[in-house]
């Protein structure tokens, strides 16, 4: 008799077992929809009503749930951004600092936030540029995802469409093509999204991952998304403004100098240059809104609609000249201040806003709490539940940004505060001072403010890991 029930209860633990977690949690469990764009900065109606960019379908979004409104990557290049986010660890503790940082070989046991869905009972799939494109995309994680299609191969117009600049490659070209949307890249991306929110079955949640290519250069967008753009301004700028720059910053600003330098040659050649490439990432970001609404069109046709947490970022910012600089690796606003929104149901409510200060690395422990996934012990953010139920709580931490080993930025709700390897230092009053044109480092009444600061900086540095080279 004995011997019978315990035969019973191997059986019925057995069936248990069989039973994946998927199908006892996914009454309670909600999809996922995580949405990254590459290089999409705040210089759009989501964030600013008076922005030259209009992006109608991520405010569309934003009305659904929370928009952070100071909200910062962890990192201004792709790679230590995307793994900063995608694992809940900064550079700092990763040791993945650039674009060819080898992060699984810092990495090698570190569950991805994907991994967590998948070992939660998740259907995990993804599309597009999630990971780092590095090497023709040896820095995808194939662990990370059930099924993943790749982002499509960069095309190129058949010769330089702008003759682009003199040092730059045809990467830095651009201009109106291809003629069919449906040949982008990013359309490619949306498509099978688009087929996986409307055809996976329900039985398993479901974490969807989708990967928006533009506005990163070359900056080429399909027809279309240009009309409108012909009288908007160009970036504010101060001449001089590097004037008032410490040492690390001109050391760290020298090696991406010349896409700025070479805007200006290519200025005096051929003049309304300079504004034709702002317009060019105008409309690069524009047809980047309309892929996202796209995405949201399927989400709401689909039967998921009412179930589905939804998460929308952008690895990092992008300067159009703001500070006499073009591109991001940087540890400016521009290069850093990100469109960030969170739509989680039963939890956020229709248009919240929330002007706490925060990084990416929230984004893990956050997602993981939602869902109801074991935490993970050591992260670098902290979970922003508090603040998704009520976005006036008092949030005591600042965002911490870090642009290669040693150089960091600390955002509170009124300053910036900038500390480079060399140890010299930039510090920036906002709201008075937006443009961050003015350093008050040097003055000596800012003291206090610069050491309330400081204490936010990593102490301990983990050596950079070895870079992924072909
Ligand atoms: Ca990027
Ligand atoms: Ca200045």
């Amino acid at each position: 008799m004995r011997i019978s029930c315990f035969l019973i209860r191997v059986y019925l633990f057995g069936l248990l077992a069989s039973l994946s977690v998927a199908h006892l949690f996914s009454k309670s469990r909600p999809d996922v929809l995580f949405i990254v764009i590459d290089d999409l900065n705040n210089w759009i109606s989501l964030l600013d009503q008076d922005a030259p960019i209009a992006t109608p379908n991520l405010e569309r979004l934003a009305r659904r749930g929370m928009l952070f409104t100071r909200a910062y990557c962890a990192s201004a290049a792709c790679n230590p951004s995307r793994v900063a986010t995608l694992t809940g660890l900064r550079p700092s503790s990763s040791g993945v600092y650039g674009n060819r940082s080898d992060w699984r070989r810092a990495l090698p046991k570190r569950r991805t936030l994907m991994q967590h869905f998948k070992e939660g009972g998740y259907l995990v799939r993804g599309a597009g540029k999630i990971f780092h494109h590095h090497l023709g995309g040896a820095f995808h994680d194939k662990a990370s995802f059930d099924d993943f299609q790749p982002m499509a191969p960069q095309n190129m117009p058949p010769k330089k469409l702008n003759g682009a600049l003199r040092y730059g490659s045809r990467n830095t070209d651009w201009g109106v093509w291809p003629n069919k949307e449906s040949d982008t890249i990013d359309s490619q991306t949306v498509d099978y999204c688009i087929q996986t929110l409307l055809e996976t079955p329900k039985e398993q949640p479901l974490f969807l991952a989708c990967g928006i290519f533009k506005p990163h250069s070359p900056f080429f967008a399909p027809p279309g998304y240009q009309e409108g753009l012909s009288k908007m301004p160009l970036p504010e700028r101060k001449e001089d403004d590097w004037a008032d720059l410490p040492t690390g910053a001109k050391r760290l600003m020298a090696r991406t100098k010349w896409f700025w330098t070479g805007m200006q040659g290519v200025e005096r050649k051929s003049p309304g240059a300079y504004a034709e490439f702002v317009r060019a990432y105008a409309a690069c970001s524009r047809f980047a809104d309309a892929q996202v609404g796209r995405l949201l069109d399927a989400l709401d046709r689909s039967s998921r609609r009412d179930n589905t947490l939804i998460v929308l970022w952008s690895d990092h910012g992008f300067h159009l000249g703001e500070k006499d600089h073009i591109e991001k690796f940087a540890l400016w606003e521009k290069s850093n201040n990100i469109p960030f929104v969170l739509v989680a149901p039963g939890i956020t409510k229709a248009g919240g806003r929330c002007s706490a200060s925060l990084d990416l690395t929230v984004i893990y422990p956050t997602l993981l709490e939602l869902c109801g996934l074991p935490p993970e012990s050591k992260c670098s953010g902290r979970s922003i539940v508090p603040l998704l139920k009520n976005p006036q709580v008092q949030w005591d931490y600042p965002a911490v940004m870090t642009y290669g080993r040693g150089n960091h930025a600390v955002r509170t709700r009124d300053w910036r505060y900038i500390r480079y390897s060399d140890g010299s230092e930039e510090l920036y009053k906002h709201p008075e001072d937006p443009h961050e044109w003015y350093n008050l480092s040097g003055k000596l009444e800012y003291r206090s403010i610069i050491e309330a600061h400081r204490k936010w900086i990593p102490q301990n540095e983990v050596s950079p890991v070895q870079d992924l080279r072909r």
